[in-house]
């Protein structure tokens, strides 16, 4: 059979420190430079309580009306917006403070045409062979299968690379720890600032994608794939499954 776990993905194993062909010949870095920074003062102003709960239960107001989109209208976003959105998560903790992140926003229609293509002729070798019949199963009620029309028709797929290492000026490498859950919160804020602003999105995962689509926009060895979201408003008759959300005691104990 196949391997026991298919949803993790061949290029993604956490390989950090393990060489790549291209950078197997540099150093790793081993200046010490946080010997010399400076700290400033930090105080943020401070909400009364009561302030603090009213806008606890507007963010998750907001929040609570995000939902998977797969139907995005074709209709254009300010690249401002995408900037802007972009900036926000990169405000991210990073392990290190090494900011081990890079976005790729893609609206070019021939780029998104080609990513489609890779991404659908991967998926359906996923759908039809690697994720096998329960997993398939479990999806059911989210319709999905590799046919990814929104690839196309989305104004913009923000592709995000975590850098499993860093390359200074002079060609040494740098350890990026921690770079898959620094890139994950990173993608967690993105979703919360497109929430914001009203649009749209899915968070997709092409397993087995990742080479092709780092090599198709000439990302380097360091970068792999973590996520692909198509961005844009959700289209005129645009659905979702009606999904409910856990209770709070569920997920929240009180010790
Ligand atoms: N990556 C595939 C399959 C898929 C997997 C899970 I887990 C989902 O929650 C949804 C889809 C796809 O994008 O179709």
């Amino acid at each position: 059979g196949g391997p026991t776990r298919p949803w993790v993905d061949q290029d993604l194993q956490d390989d950090s420190e393990a060489m790549s062909k291209e950078h197997e010949d540099d150093e790793w870095d081993d200046s010490d430079k946080g010997e010399n920074v400076t700290y400033v003062p930090y105080s943020p102003e401070r909400l009364p309580e009561e302030q603090m709960v009213r806008a606890s239960k507007r963010f998750y107001a907001s929040m609570n009306q995000r939902r998977s989109v797969r139907f995005i209208s074709p209709e254009p976003v300010p690249w401002e917006v995408i900037e802007n959105v972009v900036r926000t998560a990169g405000t991210a903790p990073s392990g290190a403070h090494t900011e081990p992140w890079t976005f790729v926003a893609v609206s070019d229609p021939d780029m998104k045409h080609r990513i489609r293509l890779i991404v659908e002729e991967e998926e359906e070798v996923n759908y039809r062979q690697r994720m096998g019949a329960k997993w398939v199963k479990d999806l059911a009620a989210f319709r999905t299968n590799w046919i990814k029309e929104y690839l196309d028709v989305a104004p913009y797929l923000i592709l995000i690379f975590k850098q499993t290492y860093g390359i200074l000026p002079d060609n040494k490498k740098r350890t990026h720890y921690y770079n898959e859950i620094s890139v994950s919160i990173a993608c967690g804020i993105l979703l919360a600032a497109l929430q914001n602003v009203g649009l749209v999105t899915v968070t997709s995962t092409p397993l087995n994608c990742g080479p092709k689509l780092r090599k198709l926009l000439q990302r380097p060895a360091n970068e792999k794939l973590l996520l692909l979201l198509p961005v844009g408003y959700p289209a005129k008759d645009a659905t979702v499954p009606d999904l409910k959300r856990k209770p709070l005691h569920d997920i929240l104990l009180r010790i």
